[in-house]
């Protein structure tokens, strides 16, 4: 039995280092240490042997397997190795190839505006709520003490589903709906698609975008709203930038007033842009939040007082970037697109 052993494990160390690929080396390991190799067959035969003779033939097998394994590994790392330096071989990568062009989209610019200010309020502390673009007559027009007989409730003016549902005309719905469900202090803003019955030209479009922002706490005054604003529009704009109220009449604020902005073309300078006035017109509405509108939703205006403006994002876009047509806005002509 030593000797046939012997003769194995000679045979085989012999056969290992002639080996070309992993195959072959797996077929021989199959073949020798494998279920029904030859080692387990010849030690099959070891119940015949003596009780001295066992431990002994058991050893050299083991020692046997043991030489035959770790010739197997070497030559496998062998192999893996020229077969790795023959790949660096052949495979020469050339650099100057040119890479392969994949184009990459961006955001729509009305997107870009929207997102630059709902983070400009997130870093002021300022919630950003969402909220349905189909909302209730109530929401949207009655909580916002809108009288039964306004215009804006026509329906030439706003699209209606049913005589209680509707598509917003503004984003203000949502700040009702955060009045109705949280106690104050609020501080909040919303954005989204808003809804107008209007025929299309280059300052309309039936869809168009909004941007609201609502403060309601104890002890909020006029003096809020205006320093709000004046750092509102410092930030979007920059530093230079000064603001002009005009009063106004809105059904959901009182006192209310319309903002101007120093022309942005010539900061305040006058030129063509601004008809020489140095003023960009009306790029904000806001006002203290009318008493019935907090007592609408449950806010006591004897012990609360709040501010909102609101701001068309179309036309901040238009006037950030000199676009004259808000159709271009909602063609998505990428060559147009393309620009920002
Ligand atoms: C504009 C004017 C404005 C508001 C929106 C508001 C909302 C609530 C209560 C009171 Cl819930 N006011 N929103 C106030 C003043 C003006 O928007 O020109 N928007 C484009």
């Amino acid at each position: 039995m030593k000797e046939q052993l012997k003769k194995i494990e000679s045979e085989i160390l012999e056969k290992i280092p002639k080996t070309k690929s992993i195959q072959e080396l797996e077929d021989i390991r199959v073949g020798v240490l494998g279920k029904k190799g030859e080692l387990k067959n010849i030690l099959k035969a070891m119940g015949g042997l003596s009780n001295e003779e066992r431990p002994v033939i058991g050893k050299m097998a083991n020692e046997i397997r043991e030489n035959i394994q770790n010739a197997l590994e070497d030559a496998k790392k062998k192999i893996n190795e020229e077969e790795q330096l023959k790949k660096l071989k052949e495979e020469k990568i050339d650099v100057t190839i040119p890479g392969n062009y994949t184009a990459s989209g961006h955001r729509h610019p009305l997107m870009q505006v929207k997102e630059q200010l709902e983070n400009l309020f997130l870093s002021m502390g300022f919630d950003v709520i969402d909220g349905p673009e189909i909302d209730t007559v109530e929401n949207n027009f009655d909580a916002l003490n809108a009288p039964v007989d306004h215009p804006s409730r026509d329906k030439s003016d706003t699209f209606y589903f049913s005589d209680d549902l509707i598509l917003r005309t503004q984003t203000s719905p949502v700040q009702i709906r955060t009045m109705k469900t949280q106690k104050p202090p609020i501080r909040m803003v919303s954005a989204g698609r808003t809804f107008r019955f209007d025929d299309v030209d280059d300052t309309h479009s039936p869809m168009f975008h909004q941007m609201e922002c609502l403060v309601v706490d104890k002890g909020v005054t006029l003096a809020n709203l205006k320093d709000s604003i004046d750092k509102f529009v410092k930030a979007l704009f920059g530093e230079d930038m000064k603001t002009r109220f005009r009063p106004h009449n809105f059904p959901f604020t009182e006192p209310s007033a319309e903002v101007d902005v120093s022309c942005l073309k010539c900061m305040g300078e006058g030129c063509e842009a601004c008809h020489h006035t140095g003023w960009s017109m009306e790029l904000l509405g806001c006002g203290m939040v009318h008493p019935n509108v907090l007592r609408n939703c449950g806010i006591d205006p004897e012990v609360y007082s709040g501010y909102a403006f609101g701001m068309g994002i179309d036309r901040i876009t238009m006037v950030k970037h000199g676009i004259h047509d808000i159709r271009l806005l909602f063609d998505n002509d990428l060559r147009f697109l393309k620009q920002f």
